[in-house]
């Protein structure tokens, strides 16, 4: 781990901590009773021809604030209407300006499947993320233990929340085992910021056949998407291409034709 990667990690741990002395886990078990519909991820992105998974985030580390009054129920729903096959909303508070809050706010309206995206490094974060109505959840290679990341998928699957595994080099690869659903590549380097599709296309030829490939970050045009989907991925994850238009739904028609 590096940089700011390591920075979030240790401001996370300490968020958790604070977290469960407000609510506890057993609070949040007792929560997660009752059976909820879940939207498969995987299968939506597998089923569509363009495979786009919009980001709603409000700030990154990196760009700063790209737009800070953001309302996660209505860019949510403007995503869906125009084409979008899974949403994916930042709950990180501190670095991303999210909340938990915008996943219960963009649920009721909206029918896509709504990844949680954030720094997942303890089993609480899993059912706080299945109280909200998540569907999925992402697992960052750079952040975990390799036992760590089996134990936290192996639990998603309890909680019948399908995993983005999201790796950025060849050697992260030993973290895909049979409790991944999708794996993405992360072509921005979480550690320096710096962002190079390239990877995607690099990574492309050492990625297990049988998986569903994401390609995340860094992607402004459809045909980058056009030749990713050549080159076998079958996810496209955007966000600040999007946040950082007027009508972010509108920025994303360009990529559904
Ligand atoms: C979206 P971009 O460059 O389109 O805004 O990237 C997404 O891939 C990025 O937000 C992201 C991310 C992450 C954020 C990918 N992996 C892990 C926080 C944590």
């Amino acid at each position: 781990m590096t940089d700011i990667l390591t920075e979030i990690i240790a401001c996370k741990q300490i968020e958790i901590e604070l977290q469960k002395a407000a609510i506890s886990k057993e609070m949040l078990i007792n929560n997660c009773n009752e059976p909820m519909p879940r939207i498969s991820m995987r299968a939506s992105l597998a089923s569509s021809p363009y495979g786009i998974i919009s980001e709603f985030k409000r700030r990154s580390p990196s760009k700063g604030w790209i737009k800070e009054d953001a309302q996660a129920d209505t860019i949510p729903p403007a995503y869906e209407a125009a084409g979008a096959s899974a949403l994916s909303i930042l709950t990180d508070e501190k670095y991303f300006g999210g909340t938990l809050k915008d996943i219960r706010s963009a649920r009721p309206h909206v029918q896509l499947p709504i990844l949680r995206k954030d720094f997942i490094i303890d089993e609480y974060q899993l059912y706080q993320a299945r109280i909200v109505g998540a569907d999925a959840i992402l697992l960052i290679a750079a952040a975990l233990k390799k036992e760590q990341c089996k134990a936290l998928a192996v639990k998603a699957h309890e909680l019948e929340l399908e995993v983005l595994l999201e790796i950025h080099n060849e050697q992260e690869l030993e973290y895909v085992n049979e409790n991944i659903d999708m794996v993405g590549v992360n072509n921005r380097n979480l550690g320096t910021f710096h962002t190079d599709v390239e990877n995607s296309f690099r990574l492309a030829e050492k990625l297990p056949k049988e998986m569903l490939w994401v390609s995340e970050s860094g992607i402004s045009s459809p045909e980058t998407v056009k030749q990713l989907r050549a080159a076998g991925f079958r996810g496209f994850l955007i966000g600040e291409n999007f946040m950082k238009t007027p009508e972010p739904g509108e920025a994303l028609k360009e990529f559904i034709t």
